[in-house]
């Protein structure tokens, strides 16, 4: 079956993820199989699409998080059995450890990134969501792999990501990075020290072939972000508190977690913007907020205040503040 033939796949996945019903998911998933689908292009096509919909569901307020969360199940349950299918193939490459950075609670593109590497014969070990970097180094000393892949959604994980990568690199180990938080193309892989980015699941595959068998330790970052971004970090939660209590979006009877989240992501992103030296985290999620804002019909003025509060919190960061002013649309 070719990738075209998936729409109608597509269209039966989706309706059983809707109504999260798992074993209509499993069924379309084993009906696929069997007729010859590529488990690569089911996972990209068909259980990823189906997710990246659910993902723009919640956006626009729809679905909640308890949905969100229960399309998740049904769409694990379906990269599960594509996993168990792939697991059959016989192993012919190296090892490689798939890691989620610490506070990276997204497992399922990890999952489908150690399904897709499987899928071409290589001794693939995932460690799940949210690995600690310590377990991560421990891992990398008992494992010996031939390389890291590391999956990160959120912005707020890429400075995990790069305690992975240097404690990879300091071991000789190449790392491959890729998930939303890294955005569209290589900059914020190399920003970070990366030894490869990808864009999805079958572009993964290529790169792993071609990754270096060793690899030196990684240059440091820039010391004055990097100081910034730690003390940002440190500071985290009583910034985000003094923003909720400054900025009038619970006063617009927002979900108090939708306020939350939007100031964490935005928070997030100056962090991903010092650390990457890539400004567009900035732009990208004030788009990001400002479609949350809209679909709940908020004024844009809302958006407004949020930058003014925002600026005035962040006074005693001069790079953050530097970065607010030039990359914000
Ligand atoms: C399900 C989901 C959740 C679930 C996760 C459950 C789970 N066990 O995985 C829950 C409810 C926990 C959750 C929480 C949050 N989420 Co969420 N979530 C999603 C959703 C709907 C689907 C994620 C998914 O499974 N995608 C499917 C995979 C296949 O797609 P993918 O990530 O693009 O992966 C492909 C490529 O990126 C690439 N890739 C991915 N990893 C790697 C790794 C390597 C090495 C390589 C080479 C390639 C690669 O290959 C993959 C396959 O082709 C997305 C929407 C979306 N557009 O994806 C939002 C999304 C990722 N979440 C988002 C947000 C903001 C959050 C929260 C902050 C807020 C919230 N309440 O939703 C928290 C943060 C939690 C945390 N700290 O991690 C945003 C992220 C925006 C951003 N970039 O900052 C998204 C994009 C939703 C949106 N449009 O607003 N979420």
């Amino acid at each position: 079956m070719t990738v075209a033939d998936l729409g109608p796949a597509l269209t039966e996945f989706q309706s059983a993820v809707a109504s999260t019903d798992s074993v209509a998911a499993l069924a379309v998933v084993d009906a696929a199989l069997a007729a010859g689908t590529d488990p690569v292009s089911l996972l990209t096509e068909v259980v990823g699409a189906a997710q990246r919909v659910v993902g723009e569901k919640w956006q626009r307020g729809e679905w909640s998080v308890a949905e969100e969360h229960a399309a998740t199940a049904v769409a694990m349950s379906a990269t599960e059995a594509i996993a168990r299918e792939v697991r059959r193939r016989p192993i012919v490459r190296g090892r490689v450890v798939v890691a989620c950075a610490e506070r990276e609670w997204h497992a399922l593109p990890a999952m489908m990134i150690d399904c897709a590497l499987r899928s071409d014969g290589w001794n693939t070990t995932l460690l799940g969501a949210s690995t600690p970097a310590l377990r991560l180094s421990q891992y990398l000393q008992d494992l010996g792999p031939d390389a890291l892949a590391v999956s990160c959604s959120v912005l707020g994980s890429l400075p995990t990501t790069r305690r992975f990568i240097e404690a990879s690199r300091a071991a000789g180990i190449p790392v491959l990075v890729g998930g939303p938080a890294f955005g569209p193309d290589d900059l914020r892989a190399r920003g970070l020290g990366a030894t490869a980015w990808a864009a999805d699941a079958s572009d993964a595959i290529e790169i792993m072939r071609a990754m270096p068998a060793v690899v030196s330790a990684a240059e440091p970052l820039p010391a004055g972000e990097v100081a910034e971004q730690a003390a940002l970090e440190l500071a985290h939660s009583g910034l985000v508190a003094d923003l909720m209590s400054r900025w009038p979006g619970i006063a617009c009877d927002l979900d108090p977690d939708l306020v939350k989240d939007s100031i964490e992501q935005l928070l997030h992103a100056v962090w991903a913007a010092l650390l990457t030296a890539d400004p567009r985290p900035i732009s990208q999620t004030v788009w990001w907020v400002s479609a949350l804002l809209e679909f709940r019909a908020q004024s844009p003025s809302l958006l407004d205040d949020l930058r003014i509060e925002l600026t005035r919190t962040l006074r005693d960061y001069p790079l953050a503040t530097n970065l607010l002013d030039t990359s914000w649309p």
